[in-house]
């Protein structure tokens, strides 16, 4: 039956732009997504630190018109409004992050704050009490600023420090939270806080502190894992993970040299930190060769890239129950022999990134479709079918439209290839998380960019939330788990005619008659 049905989907699925209509399995779930920095606001109330995204944005020029998360969605005074439209969505569950500096203003564990523990207890009661299940990410990039005084994720003590943290965050709340997520895109806050500098902490160092800084980052991932799986897990029965982001990166052309490079493209963003957990172990074997010989070309004594000491690799292997993925957009690879005279994450690849002209866009997103079915595969492939949560796929406009069939568009065809990966192609995929539950806090982009199922008002003090046509269309996928085979298109059935006053009897076929009593 599985293998008639597999016979079937493929024949009606020939191309890349073939629709598949079918459903997700029965133990596939539904979630939405936000993080503490870009929904919560009340950034100085009741005892919360300061965190590093206070900071920067308060530092003024950094963010788009000098906004903040300062007041945000407001959700920290609005959490059961929040509630209610996961409840209208129908969603499975809710992916939200804590704020560290909220529940611990220092970042240490030996100065609590009650008023954020309080916080956070009311939302996880309320999304329990509403059906709800939360999946909480720790860290989604509001570091405590008193810990970045003390060198940030430069520091090697930050190891302990997160898990001490990620402890005191089991202990509160696991006996009711089931799904842990350490961090939410090393790559992008690192290349960006560390690198660009277009992040906080707004450091530029993209050819030594971003490889230093991941470095760590990953051992302090790592042990909190080890933390969950050894005190927790015996009785809290959860699952921990990370999540990590990447863009599919598509050959350019036929060219091996495209193609290796292409791949390579995918090393340096996801590999970097997937091979050290899901792969080999440590870091992969192209990032490694190609640091190597543009330090010492650059006139390094020895590679940018640390290593990991054969326990270290061992320590940080394997500890991951899921492989949380974001995913938002797709561009293409050109292999690229790069000048090696500035050091930088971006120069190492030696590659070109180009995008097709003709693929549609919104602000830095392009909608491929397919290539979230391909980056599916690509992981499959790469590290033995691992059980994928997707944990976040959106779509921005710069407009505060509630009509917004593009991002039906973009919803419609990504939840459909993520479909086809399961079905036509045997990946593990078990969750889908749309991000985001409504407009918010869109990092250097602050209110310009708009990523929501909801529209929120920002003028308005009350912060307002209006369901977009996005929100219906995920409420029915969620309903229908999928996309059910549409109704056949029963004809109209006209009046018979009457000519020169005398009834002409047509005769209705009886399907036909069937279908038009029930519509009258
Ligand atoms: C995710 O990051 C985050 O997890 C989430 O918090 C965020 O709101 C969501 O995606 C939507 O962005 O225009 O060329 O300067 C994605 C990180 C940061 C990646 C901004 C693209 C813009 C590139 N994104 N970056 S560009």
């Amino acid at each position: 039956m599985r293998f008639l049905s597999l016979i079937l989907a493929c024949a009606a699925v020939a191309t890349r732009a073939d629709f598949l209509y079918d459903t997700f399995p029965d133990y596939f779930q539904w979630g939405v997504a936000t993080a503490s920095y870009q929904i919560e606001g009340a950034w100085n109330v009741d005892g919360k630190g300061d965190s590093i995204w206070d900071t920067y944005t308060h530092a003024g020029g950094n963010v788009v018109k000098n906004e903040t998360g300062d007041i945000a969605c407001d959700s920290y005074n609005k959490y059961e409004d929040d509630v209610q439209l996961l409840q209208d969505l129908g969603v499975n569950f809710y992916r939200f992050s804590l704020s560290w500096a909220r529940l611990l203003p220092t970042g240490r564990v030996d100065q609590p704050n009650q008023a954020g523990i309080d916080y956070y207890n009311s939302l996880i009661d309320a999304l329990l009490a509403a059906g709800v299940e939360p999946m909480v990410t720790l860290y989604h990039w509001d570091l405590p600023q008193e810990l970045d005084d003390q060198g940030g994720w430069e520091n090697e003590d930050m190891v302990q420090i997160f898990n001490e943290y990620a402890v005191f965050a089991f202990e509160l709340f696991g006996d009711r939270v089931k799904s842990w997520i350490t961090f939410n895109e090393p790559y992008v806050f690192i290349t960006m806080g560390y690198g660009q500098g277009a992040h906080a902490p707004g450091l530029q160092s993209p050819g030594e502190k971003v490889y230093t800084v991941a470095h760590v980052v990953l051992k302090a991932h790592a042990e909190a894992w080890h933390s969950y799986n050894e005190l927790f897990r015996p009785t809290q029965d959860g699952v921990i993970g990370i999540t990590l982001d990447s863009e599919w990166k598509e050959p350019y052309s036929d060219d091996p040299e495209d193609i290796e490079a292409a791949e390579r493209a995918i090393q340096f963003c996801l590999g970097w930190f997937a091979n050290p957990i899901f792969g080999s172990g440590g870091y992969p074997t192209v990032m490694k060769e190609k640091i190597l010989e543009k330090s010492l070309e650059q006139g390094y004594e020895e590679s940018r890239l640390p290593e990991f000491t054969e326990e270290e690799e061992n320590r940080i292997h394997g500890t991951s129950d899921f492989f949380g993925l974001n995913h938002y957009t797709t561009s293409l690879v050109q292999n690229a022999d790069r000048p090696s005279l500035v050091p930088s994450y971006l120069n190492d690849r030696d590659i070109i990134t180009r995008v097709n002209s003709t693929w549609d866009r919104s602000e830095w997103i392009f909608v491929v479709p397919w290539g979230l079915r391909s980056l599916l595969n690509w992981i499959s492939d790469s590290y033995g079918n691992p059980n994928v949560i997707i944990t976040e796929n959106g779509m921005s406009d710069s407009n505060a439209t509630l009509e917004d069939a593009h991002r039906v568009n973009y919803f419609r065809l990504y939840t459909n290839n993520v479909l086809k990966a399961i079905k036509l192609d045997g990946c593990d995929v078990r969750s889908y998380t749309a991000w985001t539950l409504m407009d918010n806090f869109e990092w250097a982009f602050a209110y310009d960019v708009r990523f929501g199922l909801h529209h929120v008002d920002f003028e308005d003090p009350e912060r307002p939330r209006t369901p977009k046509a996005s929100a219906e269309f995920i409420r029915q996928l969620v309903a229908d788990n999928g996309f059910p085979e549409p109704e056949a298109v029963i004809p109209e059935v006209l009046e018979p005619e009457i000519e020169n006053g005398d009834p002409e009897i047509v005769a209705i076929p009886e399907p036909i008659r069937a279908k038009f009593r029930q519509k009258h």
